[in-house]
């Protein structure tokens, strides 16, 4: 393998890091799953406009490719080498009322944690018969839901496309063919061994074999967030009664992107900001204060469309998952002000 051609405009943080001195380190290592530098490296490779541009095939690879993955953990995270991640998943320690009871602002809330299965290799790796184990291993682990958490599990392979379509316009499902997945090869045998699990009013989803084994995800309509945060924790529980999930002291819950790290908790809500969205520069100074990110209504890579924007926290490792949420709870707290003062 040569040193790849990595353009004078690519702005990610594999651009940035994978120095020709890395790059000599690292360009002859694999994973005991045969996980190489090549293929770490390839979605940034292929995707110039990569913002990360570096994905895992197995939790060996954050060690394998450290002199790669430590720096780029470091800026995405500011967590360093000899830091070491914990967890809370305890609603009573969130201080959150809902921040906008009549429902002027937030449209909806959605709280989302990746997981991955235990000694498994992770999607880049996986082979078609381990993902479909995967897939038969969480169906099980589902099964242990019950109450509001109660629902039925839909393979991807023979849903209609009505169906599929629908699910994504409504921000339920997963959308397809990602070509930042695709090149780390996560797609691969698409749509085998991938599907979405909901209870009856989809407040409650599982997303399976996406870019992690499980997308573990609560929502609703309004800023209720801490009602969506203690539904989540009830859920993670119960499937972790049944399913190991990959995790260690220093990295926390184990991704194949390392911008999920830790937490693997992205806590977003949708939120009208007409007024505020006229002055970028002063809508940007409080989300970076509050430590937030700013996506687009329909996913990552989207744009906003009427003035409602997907705000989430942006940290996910070397906080809790407390902290995660009440990130982006002080954050949308902060923009519901600004945009009224407006
Ligand atoms: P993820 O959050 O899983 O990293 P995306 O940002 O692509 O992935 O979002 C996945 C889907 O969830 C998209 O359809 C997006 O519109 C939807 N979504 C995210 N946050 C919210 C929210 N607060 N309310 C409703 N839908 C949401
Ligand atoms: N394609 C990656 C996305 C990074 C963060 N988002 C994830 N993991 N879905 C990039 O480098 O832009």
């Amino acid at each position: 393998m040569n040193y790849p051609k990595l353009p004078k405009e690519c702005t990610s943080l594999l651009c940035k890091y994978l120095t020709p001195q890395v790059f000599d380190a690292l360009k002859d290592k694999k994973t005991s799953n045969g996980f190489t530098l090549e293929q770490t490296i390839n979605s940034g490779v292929k995707n110039i406009d990569s913002g990360i541009g570096v994905y895992a095939g197995d939790e060996e690879s954050y060690m394998t490719f450290s002199a790669l993955f430590d720096p780029i953990i470091k800026e995405y995270h500011g967590f360093d080498t000899s830091d070491t991640h914990q967890s809370n998943l305890n609603p009573d320690d969130l201080n959150a009322p809902n921040p906008d009871p009549k429902g002027e602002y937030i449209v909806s809330t959605r709280i989302r944690v990746g997981r991955n299965v235990d000694a498994m290799p992770l999607g880049p790796a996986i082979s078609k018969e381990q993902r479909d184990e995967v897939e038969a291993r969480v169906v099980e682990g589902l099964s242990t839901l019950k109450g509001e958490l109660a629902g039925s599990y839909t393979p991807l392979l023979g849903m209609s496309k009505e169906v599929q379509e629908s699910l994504i316009k409504d921000h339920f499902l997963f959308k397809e063919g990602d070509r930042f997945l695709d090149a780390v090869g996560l797609n691969r045998n698409w749509p085998e061994g991938r599907g979405i699990y909901h209870n009856s009013d989809k407040t409650f989803l599982v997303w399976v074999n996406e870019e992690d084994q499980l997308r573990i995800i609560s929502m609703q309509q309004g800023g209720d967030i801490k009602e969506v945060f203690t539904r989540l924790v009830t859920a993670i529980k119960s499937i972790e009664s049944e399913v190991t999930f990959a995790y260690n002291d220093h990295l926390g819950y184990i991704t194949s992107c390392p911008t999920n790290l830790g937490t693997a908790m992205r806590a977003s809500v949708h939120i009208a900001l007409p007024k505020l969205a006229k002055d970028m520069d002063a809508f940007k100074t409080i989300t970076d204060k509050y430590h937030l990110q700013i996506r687009g209504i329909h996913g990552e890579h989207s744009q906003s469309e009427g003035g409602v924007y997907d705000i989430s926290n942006r940290r996910r490792l070397g906080i809790t998952e407390v902290e995660a949420v009440q990130d982006m709870y002080d954050g949308v707290v902060a923009l519901i002000e600004a945009e009224k003062a407006l």
